[in-house]
């Protein structure tokens, strides 16, 4: 719709940013980091607390990758999650072994007619006939200042849903549990294991964090999902009759784990939604309050996390190390736990060079020029919020004028509030291309002014948290995980 100027009072832009642009957002930033002072190379905790759980030695992890990403997102794995798990398979786009890990080409079996006609193929077969050594700029990452978007690894990766499942079971086939994951998704796996444990194995089960592409209910990829050993069956021998009718629908379809939901559905295996378990979101972006399916994390066991980054994976790794240490078996690891021991040291009055993603009403310069002295909403505004983009401590007035804002972030001329808190991540120079398949920046830089500090400065993003409210907001949390039913788990 076109706005006819003059015909309506302008209007303030108070509104919500668009999800999409928060993800964009998310991707531009190319330090994502929760502090800047945590070393790059990890040391090993010296006592590995693993799950000594009986149905360890049951469950099958699946880890899919693809050759772009491989060599940069396995290590962290191998040296953190993977150390506990028995048994584990890697699937790929691409035969390889990696620090002592064989990694499995899962394409390997896919139609030929398939394979030299799609596009999307295109990578792969440049990978069958020249290996790592073929890839470059634009195959890893494609072309242009989109590129992240039209990643090659990124189209072919809808072809190993259904191959990596049947692969899987022919892996293992008296496992009784297959969790898969991908190779920026953090798992608790201890929790892992205690949840899979409150289910009849015997059964078919399909646990995961719901989304729906049209009508077609499914389990989010990067969120991780599992599916007990009869839901495997069931949907590998149907997938096995109808391969070529599979093939076309995943040639005019984008999403892989969408594939599978559907043929899950076609032989009745429905959906669990384990929402907040399973998170489609990072420690950094997580709303530590979200609301989906009337269930708030905070008294709930996590299970996963995506998009974690190498050095969120180390944090939460050696600190749930530490945790459960002290906790051995007489407490179950909560949302709550990890805000507390671990997000909420960190929030500051002021935090330097840290966007805390705060995505609520926005005061800018440019937005406040656009109203006249008699707008509605103009006068609707308090002194601190018409004022709330010339400083940092006006932003921060600006966020305690309004009873529910608990942070805020501040750059020139812009202030942004919010009523959600999230941690947020540092954020000293900005992204200038991001790679999506990579999961990080690819050219970044301060663009003008590289070498003049003060305009660095006054371009960089700094962040606050109303610290009062935060105790509120905790104490307010807790009261709620006090009711008689307890909710560590989702039935
Ligand atoms: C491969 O796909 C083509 C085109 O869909 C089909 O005609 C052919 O039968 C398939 N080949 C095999 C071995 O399934
Ligand atoms: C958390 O979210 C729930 C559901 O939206 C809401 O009722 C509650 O007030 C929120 N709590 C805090 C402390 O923000
Ligand atoms: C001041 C500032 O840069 N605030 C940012 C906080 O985060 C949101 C979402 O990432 C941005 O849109 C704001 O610009």
């Amino acid at each position: 719709m076109l706005l006819r100027k003059g015909s309506q009072p302008r209007k303030l832009r108070l509104a919500l940013v668009a999800s999409v642009f928060i993800a964009l957002v998310l991707f531009s930033r190319h330090y994502s980091a929760i502090s800047p002072t945590i070393p790059a190379r990890r040391s090993v905790p010296a006592t590995h607390a693993c799950q000594k759980s009986p149905l360890g030695d049951d469950v099958l992890v699946v880890l899919r990758t693809g050759a772009t990403e491989a060599l940069e997102k396995l290590p962290v794995h191998f040296e953190t999650i993977l150390t506990c798990v028995s048994d584990y398979v890697i699937y790929s786009d691409m035969e390889e072994d990696i620090e002592g890990n064989h990694i499995y080409d899962v394409l390997d079996q896919v139609n030929d007619t398939i394979k030299d006609t799609v596009p999307e193929f295109k990578l792969y077969n440049h990978l069958r006939a020249s290996g790592r050594r073929g890839l470059n700029y634009q195959t890893m990452l494609g072309s242009g200042p989109s590129g992240a978007l039209e990643n090659p690894g990124w189209k072919l990766d809808k072809w190993k849903f259904l191959p990596m499942v049947d692969r899987a079971l022919q892996h293992r086939p008296n496992a009784k549990w297959f969790v898969f994951v991908e190779s920026d998704t953090y798992m608790i796996w201890h929790n892992m294991l205690e949840y899979l444990s409150r289910f009849d194995a015997s059964r078919p089960h399909y646990l995961g964090k719901h989304m729906y592409i049209g009508d077609v209910l499914f389990a989010h990829g990067g969120s991780g999902f599992a599916l007990s050993n009869p839901a495997l069956r069931k949907v590998t021998g149907y997938w096995r009759e109808h391969r070529d009718q599979f093939d076309q629908y995943t040639e005019k379809e984008w999403a892989g784990d969408m594939i599978l939901g559907k043929a899950l559905k076609d032989v009745g295996v429905e959906m669990r939604w384990v929402f907040p378990h399973l998170q489609g979101d990072s420690l950094t972006t997580l709303d530590w309050n979200v609301s989906k399916l009337g269930r708030e994390p905070w008294c709930y066991a996590p299970i996963t996390f995506h998009h974690m980054t190498r050095i969120e994976f180390d944090m939460l790794w050696s600190f749930e190390q530490k945790w459960h240490h002290r906790n051995r078996g007489v407490a179950t690891f909560r949302f709550r736990d990890i805000f507390k021991s671990f997000v909420r040291p960190r929030l500051q009055p002021a935090r330097e060079d840290w966007d805390n993603i705060s995505t609520g009403p926005e005061y800018s310069v440019e937005a406040l020029a656009r109203f006249s002295d008699s707008d509605a909403e103009w006068s609707g505004l308090s002194t601190e919020e018409r004022e709330a983009h010339l400083s940092f401590d006006k932003c921060r007035a600006a966020c305690e004028s309004r009873p529910l804002c608990i942070q805020f972030s501040y750059t020139s001329g812009k202030c942004s509030t919010s009523n959600e808190l999230r941690l947020g991540h540092a954020a000293d120079s900005q992204c200038l291309e991001y790679s999506n398949a990579a999961g990080k920046c690819i050219k970044s830089g301060t663009a003008e002014g590289e070498d003049d500090v003060t305009a660095k400065r006054t371009s960089s993003v700094r962040s606050g948290w109303i610290m009062s409210r935060v105790s509120d907001y905790v104490k307010s949390l807790d009261q709620s995980c006090n009711s008689p039913e307890g909710n560590d788990w989702v039935k």
